[in-house]
């Protein structure tokens, strides 16, 4: 990127090469930890190979038999084959789908059942039967069931009072009534309020204040006050500065700077921290976050549904001209 001037450059086929890799590496430590979450590992390394234009290296019918099997009669998806049903799960089973333009392979009826049954009296949402509740499950099947088209289902305006109801003072958001702003939480959030159309909720410079406080010397973001800086902060931070239209109070050249230097520029990948050990989570939010600071040769990606935005776009508009036409 020419405005960027001389920082290095980002190894796109080092990552691409590691995505794939890691697929193969059934017994790789890696491989093992995430055998639970595969589900959104998937997300992960499909949207990073998506954003890097080499979405077509996989096999499409196979991921998408496997995502079928990861589904419940409850109409949610699990991490992995056998595994029990979660939001969590479901929304990334949905992305992916998504990615390959394959949601017809969906019943939606029986997935947004599933995801709006999730909703609490006060606007909430549950994760799964267990009953967990965390501002990241609203956003999730907020999220969720936009993408459908099922947004419908829900009480809408208990889910928005809900997420208002976690603001706090300093303008952020935590995940719950009076837990500690994260910018994890406040993605989602504001990620949820975008998607519901209710971003007048939120005071912007407070906001965009506490979140461009959070770029560190280095350039990289932290994710709340005193935290060491960490790649995934690129996308949790920078993405809702974006939804609020604050993104110009951040330095975008340290950031982008800071993101490269987490590059393992021998085997590919990106990690949290400067030679740290890489992994497809990091490695997706770096590049996301690049994509989000315009970084040349990536797709762009769309700050509220974390989707490219050609995918958003066939969901959106596509549906329309096709019937249209
Ligand atoms: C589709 C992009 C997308 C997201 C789905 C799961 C989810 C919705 C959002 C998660 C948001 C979140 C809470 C992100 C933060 C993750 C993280 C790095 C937590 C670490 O917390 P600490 O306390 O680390 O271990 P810090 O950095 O605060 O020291």
């Amino acid at each position: 990127m020419e405005i960027f001037g001389d920082m290095g450059e980002l190894a796109a086929e080092k990552h691409v090469e590691y995505i794939l890799s890691v697929e193969k590496k059934k017994d790789s430590f890696e491989s093992v930890v995430m055998e639970h979450l595969r589900m959104n590992g998937a997300y992960w390394g499909l949207t990073t190979l998506d954003l890097l234009g080499k979405l077509h290296a996989v096999d499409v019918d196979q991921i998408v038999s496997w995502i079928i099997k990861c589904q419940h009669d409850s109409g949610g998806f699990g991490g992995n084959i056998g595994h029990d049903p979660h939001v969590l799960y479901t929304l990334s089973a949905v992305q992916v789908l998504a990615l390959f333009d394959k949601l017809d392979v969906l019943d939606i009826e029986k997935v947004s059942t599933y995801v709006a049954g999730l909703q609490n009296e006060d606007g909430s949402f549950s994760g799964d039967m267990w009953g967990e509740i965390d501002t990241r499950f609203s956003y999730i099947a907020i999220c969720c069931l936009s993408l459908l088209h099922r947004l419908d289902k829900i009480n809408v305006e208990n889910a928005v009072s809900y997420i208002v109801s976690c603001k706090n003072l300093d303008g952020g958001f935590g995940c719950m009534p009076g837990g500690e702003s994260h910018a994890g939480q406040i993605f989602c959030c504001v990620g949820a309020l975008a998607i519901t159309g209710a971003l007048h909720h939120i005071d912007k410079d407070l906001l965009g204040w506490w979140l461009c406080e959070r770029q560190v010397k280095s350039g990289g973001l932290n994710g709340r006050p005193e935290k060491l800086p960490d790649v995934c902060y690129s996308w949790w931070v920078l993405s809702s500065l974006i939804m609020i239209d604050r993104v110009h109070w951040i330095n975008k050249e340290k950031l982008v700077k800071y993101i490269l230097d987490c590059q393992d520029l021998d085997n590919g990948g990106i990690s949290d921290r400067p030679d740290d050990a890489v992994d497809v989570y990091h490695t997706y939010f770096g590049v996301a976050g690049l994509s989000l600071l315009e970084y040349t040769g990536l797709k762009a990606i769309d700050p509220a549904y974390a989707l490219p935005v050609d995918v958003v776009n066939r969901i959106f508009i596509g549906r329309q001209s096709k019937k249209e036409s």
